[in-house]
């Protein structure tokens, strides 16, 4: 049923704290322990650009192995020859790269050449496809194809120094010029990164996510046309012009020592701004914005999935590149990402998904010349059934995940813009994870962009609650315990209780009356 419009304590949408009004000092870029800076932060911090930081070349578990590394062999040809991989990798680029124009079969047997495991396996319809429905006309694909793979062959000489792995339980960071990142996207589109093809629990990356584009390539539909036309896209900006940013990503760990007892948690509702319409990437523009995400970042980006984070990594492709070294994501972890630029404008969802053309980047940058946007990967937990949801144990595991997302790092930091988190295919209840993070907000001290993506009753229910809570001046705490008791309701009823509804019987400041 239709909510009314009641009294509200939300705030407007202007009244949310974005990244520029943040007085953060970053300093000079320096890199640490903990913080590896693929660019030479002496000439960076000079203002001489980003360029390569020197470095060697690391084959061990520590780090991504790279298709150029000397240590990474094959065996080829009829003899069976060992060969360092990248000779021959780099052979097959080089002679695409010569090329004015290149078909996806020559596509095809370059890839197969030092992938010959897959010759059987791995298909290409897809881009085929895309191919002969000539999107732009004037052979655009076939004459980016061999800009790609001069892009890919920069490898040796654009990341010289080892990329470490973001490893499960260890808090690192990662920052790297957006053009290195373009050349590791365009190996990854080439396929060259060793031992990641390999899945199933003995695999060495098993715990990571693919990288290897080949499963864009394969098993046409119209969803894949309209990844693909995102993706080629962001390859023909960055070989038509090289950006000149840089990137952050930060794998964050909550310690027990942060923070743990929701039951003592005495802060009071944080300020909030629902609407029904606008989406976090848009509305939500210089606020932190949360990626609905997957464990194993980015989901199916490189399959068919099409919802809001593969969405969200298809429009801003430099966010692909964390699957190349995050490790899955544990129960109080996240991933944050500062800096990726926004290459392409959309329409739609999941099916109806449309690529709309070029996105015009308006933001600014910071002082590492990072843009102004900042991504936190947070993943829900996956219900089967609706009902698994309704526990405390899955609750605080929620509430802890959100806080972990949410939690600040700097001094001053920006309001947070989220939504249905968990509520699309991972058939989480709307309401409960609107409370979860409305309190995980409130302890890490943030205001709530909340976009209802046009559910009009959830906006009027959850502004409704807001007020009711604030008003009541109704603390953390005192929601987690009243969970407890609706969890305890929705269990032993057996159908859907609703949670606004409950709050408003139990807080209600007449429900003596009631
Ligand atoms: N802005 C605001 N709200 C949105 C937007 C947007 N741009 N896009 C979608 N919504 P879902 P999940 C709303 O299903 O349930 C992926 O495969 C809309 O109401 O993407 O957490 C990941 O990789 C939508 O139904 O998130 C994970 O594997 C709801 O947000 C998995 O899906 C939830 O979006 C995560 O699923």
């Amino acid at each position: 049923k239709k909510r009314e419009d009641g009294p509200s304590s939300c705030c407007l949408l202007k009244d949310m704290k974005r990244i520029p009004q943040c007085d953060n000092k970053l300093g000079r870029l320096e890199f640490s322990k903990t913080h590896t800076v693929l660019v030479d932060v002496g000439i960076f911090n000079v203002g001489a650009g980003p360029l390569p930081q020197e470095g060697r070349d690391v084959w061990n578990s520590d780090f991504v192995k790279m298709p150029n590394s000397q240590s990474s062999h094959m065996k080829t040809g009829f003899t069976m020859q060992t060969k360092v991989r990248w000779e021959v990798i780099s052979k097959q680029l080089s002679s695409l790269s010569k090329k004015t124009t290149a078909s996806v079969n020559d596509l095809e047997e370059a890839i197969i050449k030092y992938n010959p495991k897959y010759k059987s396996q791995w298909s290409f319809d897809a881009l085929s496809s895309l191919v002969k429905a000539n999107p732009k006309g004037d052979n655009y694909l076939p004459k980016l194809f061999p800009k790609i793979a001069e892009l890919a062959l920069r490898l040796p000489e654009l990341v010289m120094k080892a990329v470490p792995l973001l490893k499960r339980g260890h808090p690192a960071a990662i920052t790297l010029s957006q053009t290195q990142i373009a050349c590791l996207l365009a190996n990854a589109f080439f396929c060259t990164y060793p031992h990641r093809n390999a899945s199933g629990p003995k695999a060495e990356y098993h715990n990571y996510p693919s990288i290897n584009f080949t499963s864009l390539f394969g098993n046409w539909s119209s969803r894949k046309k309209q990844k693909l036309r995102a993706i080629m896209h962001y390859f023909q900006e960055v070989t038509a012009k090289e950006p000149t940013g840089l990137v952050t990503f930060e794998r964050h760990c909550l310690r027990d020592t942060d923070f743990s007892n929701w039951r003592s948690c005495n802060k009071k509702m944080p300020k909030l701004h629902v609407a029904s319409l606008g989406t976090i990437e848009n509305e939500g523009k210089g606020m932190l914005q949360v990626d609905f995400a997957s464990s194993w970042i980015g989901g199916g980006v490189l399959g068919s999935g099409l919802v809001q984070e593969e969405i969200l990594f298809i429009i801003n492709p430099e966010l692909i590149v964390s699957r190349l070294f995050t490790e899955k994501l544990g129960d109080k972890e996240c991933l944050i990402v500062t800096g990726s630029q926004q290459f392409s404008n959309y329409s739609g969802f999941g099916d109806t998904f449309q690529w709309e053309g070029p996105h015009e980047e308006r933001l600014n940058r910071d002082e590492w010349a990072r843009l102004q946007r900042q991504i936190v990967a947070i993943d829900a937990l996956h219900f089967k059934h609706r009902s698994e949801q309704f526990n405390m144990i899955n609750v605080t595991r929620e509430l802890n995940k959100a806080y972990c997302g949410f939690k600040g790092h700097r001094p001053d930091e920006p309001d947070i813009a989220t939504g249905n988190w968990g509520c699309g295919a991972f058939n989480g209840d709307k309401q409960l994870k609107a409370v979860i993070q409305l309190m995980a907000a409130a302890q890490a001290k943030r205001g709530l962009a909340f976009f209802t993506f046009e559910d009009e009753s959830l906006k009027q229910g959850l502004q409704q609650t807001h007020h009711l809570l604030v008003t009541e001046r109704t603390t953390v705490e005192k929601l987690f315990i009243l969970l407890e008791d609706y969890c305890a309701a929705q269990q032993a009823s057996g159908v859907r209780v609703d949670l606004f509804d409950f709050i408003r019987i139990n807080f209600s400041p007449c429900r003596s009356l009631l």
